[in-house]
């Protein structure tokens, strides 16, 4: 056990070249630590606030005059009674006071300082019950952009290739396989036009949803072939994006709640789709519902923005068994404590679990640790980019040390 003898917050720049914050932690042993906080740009409305209104300045002065004094002197091996302080300290219930940002950048440092202190791998410092560190994540890689990640690209936010091999280095390869044959199938297609990347790495070019789909879905299969991995595709729609005045507004299509159940599930079927994320609006939990009663058996059918990591918004959608599955996002809820209430539920209930990056993402690897210490069924990460890169080595470094 140690105290905490200095902790600071500094902002830094994300991969979209906007602010964000890091917080530093250093305890009286003399082990320190350092952690950056990401950003979303397809956020939530039920997420709490990454900054307070003032915005990234706003935070670091909030977090001088009456955040940081109320850590000095901490077990930081306790993280409950750090979360603890951190809600205390802002008062409000979605952290609009300090920022969830500045929540989560202190939660994960404190973390990584015990990991630091004790000479234990963050993944074990924060290790659910039950996890043994063995069973990797599959790598759900994003390999081509749309929505609100990508200038000119489809209505659909994410075209994902899903690798799900026992070994991290085989997942990973995989999904960047697919990654790279996308590219080269839509150079192939548009031979005379400029190929861009989204915010998360991914392609951006002039194709619909159902071109995108089509190309994924040939990468996936080559890659099958050539590398003898399993990798599938996936889509995470985004869906709030695109929901206006009761309808799905694609740009080929307009769908009322059952027209976008119908389109899903053939989506599903056509494509063999195994990842399936916010094909609704983030209050459409019924809708949900219908979707995981008629693909639920063979696909993932994952909540992001209808649960923003928060254990009250779960609750609301195991009950009406909405979804099989919910993605996780540290900054959506703000603190480590309680993105573990969130994730110890689904795992009691029996949903898979999906740690997820952010698409303006800080270069660091801490994700990789939450995900394999809370025992997800997947890591949701972009594939080129130096900020999802730095995760998806982690995950091999994590892999070579258990051997995997
Ligand atoms: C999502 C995320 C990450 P954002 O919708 O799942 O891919 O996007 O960080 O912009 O919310
Ligand atoms: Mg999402």
């Amino acid at each position: 056990m140690s105290r905490i003898t200095s902790a600071d917050l500094f902002g830094i720049y994300d991969s979209r070249g906007r602010l964000t914050v890091e917080a530093s932690i250093a305890l009286a042993s003399g082990a320190r630590s350092r952690a950056g906080a990401p950003s979303g740009a397809s956020t939530g409305v039920h997420e709490v606030m990454a900054f307070p209104k003032g915005g990234v300045p706003e935070a670091l002065a909030t977090f001088r005059a009456r955040v940081g004094p109320r850590l000095i002197g901490l077990d930081a091996s306790d993280q409950r009674a750090v979360d603890a302080a951190i809600h205390e300290v802002d008062g409000t219930s979605d952290f609009s006071s300090i920022g969830g940002n500045t929540a989560t950048a202190v939660s994960i440092a404190a973390a990584m300082a015990t990991a630091e202190e004790t000479g234990r791998p963050l993944w074990k410092v924060l290790a659910r019950p039950g996890v043994d560190g063995r069973s990797f994540p599959a790598i759900a890689g994003n390999c081509l952009n749309g929505g609100r990640h990508a200038i000119g690209g489809p209505d659909i936010q994410e075209f994902i290739a899903f690798a799900d091999c026992a070994r991290p280095e085989d997942s990973i390869r995989a999904a960047v396989r697919v990654h790279g044959l996308v590219g080269e199938e839509l150079h192939r297609r548009l031979p005379k036009t400029a190929l861009g990347r989204g915010d998360e790495g991914g392609w951006v070019a002039g194709v619909s949803n159902l071109e995108a789909l089509e190309i994924l879905t040939d990468a996936c299969a080559k890659a099958r072939d050539e590398l003898h991995l399993e990798v599938r595709p996936g889509i995470d729609l985004a869906a709030s994006e695109f929901f206006e005045k009761g309808k799905y507004r694609y740009r080929e299509q307009t769908l009322d709640t059952e027209g976008q159940v119908g389109f899903v599930s053939k989506l599903v079927d056509r494509f063999d789709l195994r990842f399936v994320e916010d094909p609704f609006d983030q209050e459409a939990f019924d809708a949900f519902a219908a979707l995981t009663k008629a693909v639920g058996g063979r696909t993932l059918v994952i909540g992001d923005d209808i649960f923003v990591t928060n254990e009250h918004r779960l609750r609301m959608g195991l009950e009406r068994r909405s979804t099989n599955s919910i993605l996780i996002k540290v900054n959506q809820v703000g603190t480590l404590t309680d993105t573990f209430a969130t994730v110890d539920l689904a795992r009691s209930q029996g949903l898979s679990t999906v740690t997820s990056h952010r698409s303006g993402e800080v270069p660091e690897g801490w994700l990789a640790h939450v995900a394999l210490g809370t025992g997800a069924r997947g890591l949701k990460c972009g594939i080129l980019g130096g900020e999802r890169v730095a995760k998806l080595n982690e995950l091999l470094r994590l892999g070579r040390a258990t051997g995997t």
